[in-house]
């Protein structure tokens, strides 16, 4: 079992990216403030309470989940935009890809984008979540290019006892034949308000709560932007939250184009769509630029 690499927020986005290319993940210690952890607790706490237990053994009969979060509470913002996870997200994910149109050579960058929002809360009794990798829903091969880059923000302390993740550093270099065992894994001890980052090939689980309280976190994933997000943020957060958040939120959120093409309304950025007051009038004024390079 090796321990898990941590770092303050003022660490080197360099460093942070090599621990994360090498290891899968990290832990960024004090990663929200307490203005952000207790807006947080006001936004979700009540939610999460009122929540049942899942249905499904996979999401655990003794957690309570809570997903849309972006409608829900405001203070996620800082957490997706500490420069640390985003920073990171975006240069793991955000390489170039080369390729020939015609008789040019073509650089192309993709995007990011938000893909799954959540609360977690794994009560007294939960046992452990078995082992697995998040980017599966990519239907992907590894080892390979990271297509997801998650965090997981402690919002109540992590132990080893209450439920902390459990990760197995470096297994997303592993194949897709090598199981993946309990005994290789570390548990992400960290106060409340440290965060987790993890790349999606990485082999991970919420730990089993032997103890008498609650442990609860949210996470947030970001995706390569040519995917299909896993929660659908265009029906969990509604137009006038949308327009809320900065501009690069509500890209991140999917009012974006990935390059080539991927995402378009009109041909055009879909972003406009949030620059007009109605989809009729995004849809006029895409008419008059008519049809993009894409
Ligand atoms: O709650 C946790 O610590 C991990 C949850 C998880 O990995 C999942 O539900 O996919
Ligand atoms: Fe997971």
């Amino acid at each position: 079992m090796t321990e898990l690499i941590r770092v303050r927020p003022d660490a080197e986005l360099d460093d942070v990216v090599d621990i994360l290319e090498r290891e899968g993940a990290v832990i960024v210690e004090d990663l929200a403030d307490g203005v952000t952890l207790k807006g947080l607790w006001n936004d979700l706490g009540p939610v999460l309470d009122a929540a049942n237990h899942c249905e499904r053994g996979y999401d655990g009969h003794r957690t309570r989940r809570v997903s849309s979060l972006f409608a829900r509470t405001p203070h996620l913002t800082p957490v997706v935009m500490q420069p640390l996870y985003l920073g990171s997200a975006r240069r793991i994910m955000q390489k170039p890809v080369h390729m020939w149109v015609g008789r040019s050579r073509v650089e192309v960058v993709p995007t990011i984008q938000i893909s799954a929002t959540q609360a977690i809360q794994i009560d007294p009794g939960q046992g452990k979540q078995p082992l697995h990798r998040d980017d599966s829903l990519h239907l992907r091969r590894h080892p390979g290019p990271a297509s997801r880059v998650q965090l997981m923000l402690a919002m109540t302390e992590f132990t080893a006892e209450n439920g902390a993740t459990l990760v197995i550093p470096g297994s997303h270099h592993w194949d897709d034949e090598t199981p993946p065992r309990y005994e290789e894994a570390s548990p992400a001890a960290m106060p409340a308000g440290s965060a987790l980052i993890w790349l999606g090939g990485v082999y991970h689980s919420g730990g089993a709560n032997t103890t008498d309280g609650p442990r609860v976190s949210l996470t947030v994933s970001l995706d390569l932007g040519n995917l299909r997000q896993e929660e659908n943020q265009y029906l969990a957060v509604p137009r006038d939250v949308v327009m809320t958040y900065p501009e690069e939120l509500r890209r991140l959120l999917g009012y974006d184009r990935c390059p080539p093409g991927v995402g378009w309304f009109e041909m055009q950025d879909p972003h406009m769509v949030l620059e007009h007051e109605s989809l009729e009038q995004a849809r006029a004024a895409a008419a008059l630029i008519g049809p993009e390079d894409r």
